[in-house]
């Protein structure tokens, strides 16, 4: 987070992480065109329209004296650009991790939260906020909510949330997005700072 005074600007950075195929690019652009901004996502895809890099994006709010700018990023879930992520999650103030309902996809949810808590020294993992969404509830074969949750030891986090989503229609997309805000600007107050908005 960036807190620039003089200008009244305050930049924040939100990470869509999870494994490959899992539904961040969706979320994020189901994001976007909530606010009708769905063309201002831009993403580096390859022919097969994976994302190569990262989708990224910017929203912004307004209130009497403050912006908001929240820059938004999804990284690529296919191993060989493991290299990206490192770049990509630096400076983080909130993360999405968009897990894959498919029962099929259990492990690989598994190995990409066990990723993501790698990157980070085990106080800030803590530290910031997070939010897990179970994507692609519309499917039949899920795998049981309970049992990825004691598998990442769920219980043991601070400063996270689970929710549900289809990013196919946007379910539950713009709450899980508001909340992370939320939790986020929940830290700020607790440092008191003089911030209120309403956007
Ligand atoms: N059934 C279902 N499919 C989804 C959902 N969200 C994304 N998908 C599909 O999953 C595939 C991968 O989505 P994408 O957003 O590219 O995944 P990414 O690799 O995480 O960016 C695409 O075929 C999407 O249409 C969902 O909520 N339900
Ligand atoms: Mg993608």
């Amino acid at each position: 987070m960036i807190i620039n005074q003089l200008q009244k600007i305050i930049h924040l950075k939100i990470v869509y992480f999870g494994p490959a195929l899992s539904g961040k690019t969706t979320s994020l652009k189901s994001l976007f065109n909530h606010f009708g901004k769905k063309e201002d996502v831009k993403s580096i895809e390859s022919s097969i329209s994976r994302t190569l890099f990262f989708d990224y994006g910017i929203i912004m709010f307004q209130n009497e004296q403050w912006q908001l700018k929240i820059n938004i990023y999804s990284t690529t879930g296919q191993d060989f650009y493991v290299i990206t992520r490192p770049t990509v999650l630096k400076g983080t103030d909130g993360i999405i991790f968009v897990a894959d309902s498919n029962i099929e996809s259990f492990k690989r949810n598994i190995i990409s939260w066990k990723e993501l808590e790698n990157y980070y020294p085990k106080n800030i993992f803590n530290d910031f906020a997070k939010i897990i969404c179970l994507n692609k509830q519309d499917l039949v074969n899920k795998f049981k909510v309970n049992d990825f949750l004691k598998e990442i030891w769920y219980q043991s986090y601070k400063n996270i949330k689970l929710k549900y989503t289809i990013a196919l229609n946007g379910e539950g997309i713009l709450e899980s997005f508001e909340q992370l805000i939320a939790m986020i600007f929940n830290k700020i107050y607790k440092y008191e700072m003089p911030l209120k908005f309403n956007n």
